[in-house]
């Protein structure tokens, strides 16, 4: 297989210890140097503290890898050039010996090709606003629905149609879980009116977990999160945020690759860097969650199918 794996993560997965997949995108082009370094080396120590091994997924130099040093981390957080990988750009970037950060979907598919089944994000990509005349889904939904991986998240990105986004995640018959919480968490706030299916404790978790592992229905699991309490914005100023963030970003980066960093980075700016603190927390309480729930809930990944 072209994938390097971390011996450390290697032996985890061997001696079934649990193993948390994070992903560099955020690294690269969701949050701001150096902010951007801080929270991934955070959220491998918030993996660490809860006793499961990180697994951060990225191409260095032409090789996939799995299992960054912090070293290698800082090249993807300081350095330009590193490719926005989806699956796609995956192979070109290898090709070409290139660096390339590796979205939700890239980085739930190379989990499961190496036997990993959790992972934590922020928010994952789904049904852009303006669908109707961009056609603009992120392959984060359909590369779940291939994985069997349970991505731990804060919902999906606000800047998104989140109605249309949950249509599309029942279509494509994806479980999503409410941690602790009857509404769908949008990212920057708890509030988004959506109901979803609540799992109130651990224990009813890892029954789920297994009796959908039983089932062999083969699909990934969202399993969203409330953002922290202290930091969330409400309903309205977020919607707020969001329309200011829209109307500031030029027509063209309101859809492809270009359009959920720039839409993110707006947002920053207009909330004078409070989404930017809100989204370095939550993506840090999400990696510490998934670990947490990996070492109680993980079901030997044999039974995963
Ligand atoms: N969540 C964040 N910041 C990000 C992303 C998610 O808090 O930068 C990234 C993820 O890597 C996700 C990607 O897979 O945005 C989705 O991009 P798109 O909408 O172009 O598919
Ligand atoms: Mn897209």
């Amino acid at each position: 297989m072209p994938i390097e794996v971390a011996a450390e993560i290697t032996i985890a997965l061997q001696n079934g210890r649990p193993v948390v997949a994070l992903e560099t995108t955020l690294v690269s082009h969701g949050l701001p140097w150096p902010h951007n370094l801080e929270t991934a080396l955070r959220m491998a120590d918030a993996v660490r503290s809860e006793d499961a091994v990180p697994a951060v997924i990225g191409v260095l130099d032409g090789t996939l890898r799995v299992g960054l040093t912090q070293p290698e981390l800082a090249r993807f957080a300081k350095e330009q050039g590193f490719a926005k990988c989806s699956l796609r750009e995956l192979p070109l970037v290898m090709a070409n010996g290139g660096n390339g950060a590796t979205t939700v979907a890239a980085t739930v598919e190379v989990a499961t090709r190496v036997g990993i089944g959790w992972m934590a994000s922020g928010g994952i990509g789904g049904v852009h606003q303006g669908v109707e005349q961009s056609d603009d889904v992120s392959a984060d939904l359909d590369a779940i629905r291939r994985s069997r991986v349970v991505v731990v998240c804060s919902g999906a990105k606000i800047i998104l149609n989140l109605p249309r986004t949950m249509e599309r995640l029942e279509t494509l018959g994806i479980p999503v879980l409410g941690w602790q919480t009857e509404q769908m968490p949008g990212f920057y706030t708890a509030e988004t009116g959506l109901p979803v299916a609540p799992v109130w404790d651990e224990g009813t978790l890892q029954r789920w977990l297994s009796a959908w592992a039983e089932l062999g229905f083969g699909s990934g699991v969202v399993l969203a999160a409330q953002p922290p309490a202290n930091l969330a914005l409400s309903g309205a100023e977020v919607a707020r945020l969001v329309a200011e963030a829209r109307a500031s970003v030029p027509e063209a980066e309101r859809s492809g690759k270009a359009a959920t960093p720039a839409l993110l980075a707006a947002m920053a700016r207009l909330s004078e860097g409070r989404t930017v603190e809100l989204n370095r927390e939550l993506i840090v309480a999400n990696a510490g969650l998934a670990a947490r729930l990996a070492r109680r809930c993980g079901i030997a990944r044999s039974a995963r199918g």
